[in-house]
C-alpha cells in the first residue's frame, strides 16, 4: 500500500492506493489506481478526476440540474467527460441524440478498459463520440443542442480555452441552457472567479450552484448553469419532472438541486 497525494497550494489530500492499473504520458498524463477505499480513481496531470465511491456526487449534479430545467431535453452537446459518467447520466433523460467532444482518446480508452463508469453509454447508438478540441467544435458548431454541459479539467494548457469569454459566447449560440463544473470556490478561488467573470460577460442570466464532492480540493464544488433565458430552480416544475422520468440517482434529487442554489456569506460576497 502506498498513499497517492494531491497537493493544493498550502493543504493536500492522500487516498490510499493499492496498485497502479494505468499510467500514460501524451496530451495528460493519464493515472488510474485501485485504492484501498474508494475504488478505482482517475488522475490527470497529478489532479483526482473521479473515484468510484464519489463520482456520482459530481456526475449527477453537473448533469441533472441542467436537464430538470428543461422541458424537453433532446439534443444535448458535452464537452470533455471522456470517463463517460456525464453521457451516462445524460442518457437517463432518454436524449434524441448527444455529441461528446473529448480531446485525448487515450483517456476514453483507458477509462472504459480499466474503471468503466459509463456502463456502456459511449458504445449506446444515440451517442457520437468525436475526439477533437471543445473550443473548435463550438467555434465551428452549425447545430443547436437544447443542453450543452462542460465537464472539464482544472484549467490547464490543454483546457485553458474552455473557461475563457469567447467559448462561452459559442456555448451560448448553440445551446438554450449551458452548465459547466466551475472549481473549488474556496481553494481554487482564482479559477472559479475566472469563469464566473467569462459566463457573466457572455450570458444575461447565470447562477452559482454547490454541492460536495469529498475527493475534490477540500470537498466543496462549485458549477455555473446559463442561458438566454430567465433561470430559476422551479421546485414544483423540478419535482414533476423527476417523477415523470422516473431518473435512479444516488446522490441528485429535487431536493438538493433547489438547495444546491443556497450560497454562504462567504461565496456571495465573491460574486
Ligand atoms: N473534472 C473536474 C474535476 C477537477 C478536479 N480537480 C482537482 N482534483 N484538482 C472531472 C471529470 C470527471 N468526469
Amino acid at each position: 500500500m502506498s498513499w497517492f497525494i494531491e497537493y493544493y497550494d498550502d493543504s493536500a489530500l492522500m487516498i490510499k492506493v493499492k496498485e497502479t492499473l494505468f499510467e500514460s504520458k501524451g496530451i495528460q498524463h493519464i493515472q488510474i489506481f485501485e485504492t484501498a477505499g474508494f475504488g478505482k480513481m482517475l488522475v490527470l496531470d497529478g489532479k483526482i478526476q473521479l473515484t468510484e465511491r464519489d463520482e456520482s456526487f459530481y456526475h449527477e449534479m453537473l448533469v441533472h440540474v441542467p436537464l430538470f430545467m428543461v422541458d424537453e431535453p433532446k439534443k444535448i452537446l458535452v464537452i470533455g467527460g471522456g470517463d463517460g459518467g456525464t453521457v451516462r447520466e445524460v442518457l437517463k433523460h432518454n436524449p434524441d441524440e448527444v455529441v461528446m467532444v473529448e480531446i485525448d482518446d487515450t483517456v476514453i480508452n483507458a477509462c472504459r478498459k480499466y474503471i468503466g463508469i459509463d456502463g456502456g453509454a459511449l458504445e449506446d447508438e444515440r451517442v457520437t463520440v468525436l475526439i477533437e478540441d471543445g473550443m473548435e467544435y463550438v467555434e465551428n458548431c452549425k447545430e443547436r443542442f437544447d443542453v450543452v454541459i462542460v465537464d472539464g479539467t482544472d484549467p490547464n494548457p490543454v483546457s485553458e480555452s474552455l473557461v475563457k469569454e469567447d467559448f462561452f459566447n459559442n456555448c451560448k449560440r448553440i445551446s438554450n441552457i449551458f452548465a459547466t463544473q466551475a472549481q473549488s470556490p474556496f481553494i481554487q478561488k482564482e479559477y472559479f472567479i475566472e469563469i464566473y467573470k467569462s459566463i457573466k460577460k457572455a450570458f444575461e442570466n447565470y447562477r452559482i450552484y454547490i454541492n460536495f464532492v469529498p475527493t475534490y480540493p477540500l470537498g466543496l464544488w462549485s458549477y455555473m448553469i446559463a442561458s438566454k433565458n430567465e433561470i430559476e430552480p422551479d421546485y414544483d416544475k423540478i419535482k414533476q419532472r423527476w417523477l415523470e422520468r422516473k431518473i435512479s440517482t444516488k446522490h441528485y434529487n429535487p431536493d438538493l438541486h433547489v438547495a444546491s442554489f443556497a450560497l454562504p456569506e462567504w461565496l456571495k460576497k465573491e460574486v
